[in-house]
């Protein structure tokens, strides 16, 4: 069967990924930079072939990231970098989000466990809310579309970790680059209607989703995630039972036939495949809640020491992120060209983006951009402007968010954390210009 190649291919390429992965750290380790690194993976390097962990200009970084990513191939989905096969998780590199709303296609995947056997009866599937309410509620997804308003918003989402790949040291997970994000329409009814029908106890605090996602063990007593929202975040106009993606029914691997949309926190908080909300009294402390998961110091710990979790809490609005999706990293750029126009996006979480600057050596001079104001609250924001180089040569167009309270991205990933969340160091691209 076509289904069962495909995921044995998968499973190789990302063995392959693993190993190149390691071999890469090894050359590095020992010195033997990016050749041997190049013949690891099999593939040359251009002269921008890595994207930099910390404050080394980018071509001189080419040995800290695989230079030739494996590339994800899965019907109906675009050309994404695979980042792992169990589970599958997958990012867009930049220049794959140029659209203002992202194509399913082109939409990131982070799954933490297996995706279901899709329901043949999407109207029947069951969503049971309980604990803190007045009336449990058990309604079907036909009772949901039936009974409660349905809105469209256009809605980011993006993984916690994000930008993991520029913590130095390394941080343990998927090394996200840049491209853990997306930006959708989505179609649902809004959580705080039916939490309203539910009737919330005075004692309800925080949301606890459950979803039916099989764990990776197989084990059935096992759950794979259940993460939550406080209350007010769940009561926030914006944060959907979902049920459609850019006008159709979402594909299995985002979650099909509902899940939660919470923009502004980190994705995981946006289940898939949603059977349960649990409201509870305390904060929820389900897998993924506690310890270092989806968690922050909140006493700056020295990078690559010993995490206590106890001063650590649950990562809430996702930091400002601006990116640039028309120039692609390592491009080189025809004789004479000057002038370099440039566009992107830019979210702040639970934030808006007030500024974008671009800048074309490294950080000592900043151009403002033009930023659009967001359709609705959530989505990302449009940016552009022209740049103008000095000369031919070897150049780093640099892009810089700030958002509504004045909080710009660092240059390198700040607030070092074992498991690399809210890292939003600077995107950089590399452009050489033929002399
Ligand atoms: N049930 C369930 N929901 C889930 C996950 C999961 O593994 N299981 N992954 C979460 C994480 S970590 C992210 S970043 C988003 C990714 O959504 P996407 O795969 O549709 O892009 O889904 C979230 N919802
Ligand atoms: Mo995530």
């Amino acid at each position: 069967m076509r289904k069962g190649r495909e995921t044995e291919a998968l499973h190789r390429d990302g063995r392959e990924q693993q190993d190149a992965l390691a071999v890469g750290r090894r050359a590095l380790l020992m010195g033997t930079g990016a050749a041997a690194m190049g013949a690891a993976v099999g593939a040359a390097l251009p002269f921008a072939g890595g994207l930099p962990r910390g404050l080394v200009p980018s071509a001189m970084a080419q040995g800290a990231a695989p230079a030739a990513p494996k590339i994800l191939k899965m019907d109906g989905k675009a050309d994404l970098a695979l980042l792992g096969d169990r589970p599958l998780v997958a990012e867009a590199p930049e220049y794959l989000l140029d659209d203002d709303v992202t194509p399913t296609e082109k939409f990131f995947i982070r799954n933490n466990g297996q995706v279901p056997e899709p329901t043949a009866n999407p109207d029947a599937w069951e969503l049971t809310i309980d604990g803190e309410v007045n009336t449990p509620l058990k309604l079907t997804l036909g009772e949901l579309k039936k009974r409660f308003p349905a809105v469209s918003y256009k809605l980011q989402l993006e993984c916690g970790g994000n930008g993991r790949a520029f913590f130095n040291p390394e941080a343990r997970g998927n090394q996200w680059t840049n491209g853990g994000v997306g930006n959708a329409e989505w179609t649902g009814v809004r959580l705080r209607d039916v939490l309203q029908a539910a009737g919330l106890k005075p004692s309800a605090v925080y949301t606890g989703h459950y979803a039916a996602d099989p764990h990776l063990s197989g084990d059935a007593a096992r759950i794979t995630l259940s993460r939550g929202l406080p209350i007010a975040k769940a009561m926030e106009e914006h944060t959907l039972l979902a049920f459609a993606m850019n006008g159709k029914p979402m594909p299995p691997i985002h979650g099909f036939p509902l899940r939660v949309i919470a923009s502004g926190y980190p994705g995981s908080a946006s289940s898939k495949w949603l059977t349960r909300i649990w409201v509870r009294d305390r904060e929820h402390d389900g897998p993924g809640m506690t310890g270092t998961s989806y968690r922050v110091p909140t006493i700056p710990m020295v990078p690559g020491g010993k995490a206590d979790p106890k001063t650590f809490a649950v990562l809430e609005s996702m930091p400002v992120r601006a990116i640039i999706t028309n120039v692609k990293n390592g491009t080189q750029l025809p004789d004479g060209t000057r002038k370099i126009p440039l566009r992107g996006h830019a979210w702040a979480g639970e934030e808006t983006v007030k500024a974008v600057d671009v800048s074309f050596d490294y950080g000592q001079t900043w151009q403002a951009c033009a930023v659009d104001a967001p359709p609705n609250k959530y989505c990302w924001q449009n940016w552009r402007t022209e740049v103008t180089v000095p000369s031919a040569g070897y150049f780093e167009l640099w892009v810089r968010g700030t958002d509504s309270k004045g909080r710009m991205q660092p240059a390198a990933a700040a607030n070092w954390n074992p498991q690399g969340y809210g890292g939003n160091a600077i995107q950089r691209v590399a452009v050489l210009i033929n002399a």
